[in-house]
């Protein structure tokens, strides 16, 4: 029964008010590299609630196994927290839990990463049930190792009841608060997998259904705050929450967009990306991600008066990759252009077109420049002939079989003495005129197409 008990995230940053943020340079990065990683790690604790008060960047050949810094710079950062009154060392890059534990030893502070900044973002902005669920998930993965130096303080907190009421008989003879605890949140976490496989299940079913309607799907990815979910809002007029904050969106959002040539398509918004997601929320919230996975076409948007547009670009797609949607059609969008002067992005389109082999399309979701052309490139890109029919055409109407000829694949063809019947791939327009004399209405599920106009 406990382990029902609706749970809180753990809310480490919330507590966290001035942070010193390090970075480490290695090999093959440059010292812009570490900037912008740290600039990002500033936003991520401005969007958490905390503020950064200063930086510290060590340039090493490799971290080192104990302390990730050396012996004299982690004694510099303690002496640097206590003289600027900070509350926590922030490291933009992951903490083995050995580590994490060594340095709040030799710092006499909260030592947290990059990871741990993102997830508690996650949980302040998760809203439905499922959603949570994946949070929680994702925070229970990280804490488990971790338990050991964290204390006992935090995995209750994480584990909410589950790993809190064991005051009364919760321990069994001989075993160490630490074991009960580990053992509560495995518990915990078996649970919230069954979870979300179940809300997966529920996923699965609307999207054949979609499958089944022949509704086309095109998924807004890319990296956070790039303004998917403004597009979304541009395109369809839906009221998605906008925001200058990062990972704004976690819950996914489905909308209709009539295209010009009659088709109805389905855009999705979905929780952004960013670089070195950690590994425990792409799996918490596979199930989330899955949907741009099975997209006819991921339409990928990018902030192109960001700085970074292009490594964004690249953090992308390794995600897309580690959930195995790198082989779907994608197109990219290069957004905010109204921010952004001409001239780079025009060269950002071009380095685009040589290194990648692909032909973006310039937009801005707040003043609606571009709109037209996505939506024309929609229609380019989405295979049109989605609609597989069969039927009985009289001989009367062969205007209509010469017409599935032109417009699409006859797949089968036979005659008796009425008409022919046909089984073809035909385009959205197409079937509809062909309707009335096919077998399965194709629109059954859809709304009549003239009254959607
Ligand atoms: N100037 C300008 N700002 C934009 C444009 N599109 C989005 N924005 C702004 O960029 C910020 C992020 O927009 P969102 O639509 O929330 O971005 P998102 O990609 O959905 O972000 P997450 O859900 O957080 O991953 C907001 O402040 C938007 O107002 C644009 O075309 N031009
Ligand atoms: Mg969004």
């Amino acid at each position: 029964m406990e382990d029902d008990a609706p749970q809180e995230g753990v809310d480490i940053i919330r507590r966290v008010e001035r942070a010193v943020v390090v970075g480490v340079q290695l090999p093959g990065r440059t010292g812009a590299d570490v900037d912008a990683s740290l600039d990002e790690l500033a936003a991520l604790l401005d969007t958490a609630g905390a503020q950064v008060v200063e930086r510290v960047v060590q340039r090493r050949d490799a971290p080192d196994a104990a302390t990730f810094l050396g012996g004299g710079k982690v004694a510099e950062i303690a002496d640097l927290v206590a003289a600027v009154g900070a509350d926590a060392v922030v490291f933009d890059d992951d903490l083995t839990p050995a580590q994490q534990r060594t340095l709040e030893e030799r710092m006499h502070q909260k030592v947290l990463d990059r990871t741990i900044v993102i997830l508690d973002i996650f949980a302040q902005h998760a809203s439905s049930k499922e959603g949570k669920a994946q949070v929680e998930l994702a925070q229970l993965t990280y804490l488990l190792p971790r338990l050991r130096g964290w204390g006992t303080a935090l995995s209750r907190q994480a584990g909410g009841r589950a790993a809190g009421g064991v005051g009364i008989g919760g321990r069994g003879p001989g075993e160490t608060q630490l074991e009960v605890d580990r053992r509560r949140i495995m518990r915990r976490i078996s649970k919230l997998r069954r979870d979300l496989a179940g809300y997966g299940r529920i996923r699965d079913t609307k999207a054949s259904e979609r499958e089944r309607n022949q509704v086309q799907v095109a998924a807004l990815v890319g990296y956070t705050n790039a303004g998917k979910s403004s597009l979304l809002n541009a395109l369809t007029g839906a009221d998605v929450a906008v925001e200058d904050k990062l990972f704004a969106t976690l819950d996914p959002t489905v909308r209709r967009l009539a295209l010009d040539d009659g088709r109805e398509i389905v855009i999705t918004d979905t929780v952004g990306f960013i670089a070195k997601l950690p590994h425990g929320l792409v799996e918490a919230f596979t199930s989330t991600l899955e949907e741009s996975t099975r997209a006819d076409l991921l339409l990928h948007v990018v902030d192109a008066s960001h700085a970074e547009a292009e490594s964004q670009i690249l953090a992308v797609k390794d995600v897309l990759q580690e959930i195995g949607a790198d082989q779907r059609p994608e197109q990219l969008v290069l957004n905010k252009i109204d921010r952004a002067d001409r001239a780079t992005v025009d060269a950002l389109a071009r380095r685009l077109r040589t290194e990648l082999d692909t032909e973006p399309v310039l937009v801005s979701a707040v003043t609606g420049e571009g709109l037209d052309e996505l939506t024309e490139r929609l229609e380019l890109r989405l295979p049109s002939l989605r609609y597989r029919v069969s039927g009985h055409v009289p001989y009367a109407r062969q205007d209509l079989v010469a017409l599935a000829h032109r417009r699409g694949t006859v797949v089968k063809e036979g005659y008796d003495e009425t008409g022919t019947t046909l089984v073809a791939d035909v385009d959205h327009d197409a079937a509809l005129e062909l309707r009335h004399y096919l077998d399965d209405d194709p629109f059954a599920e859809e709304p009549e197409p003239w009254e959607a106009g």
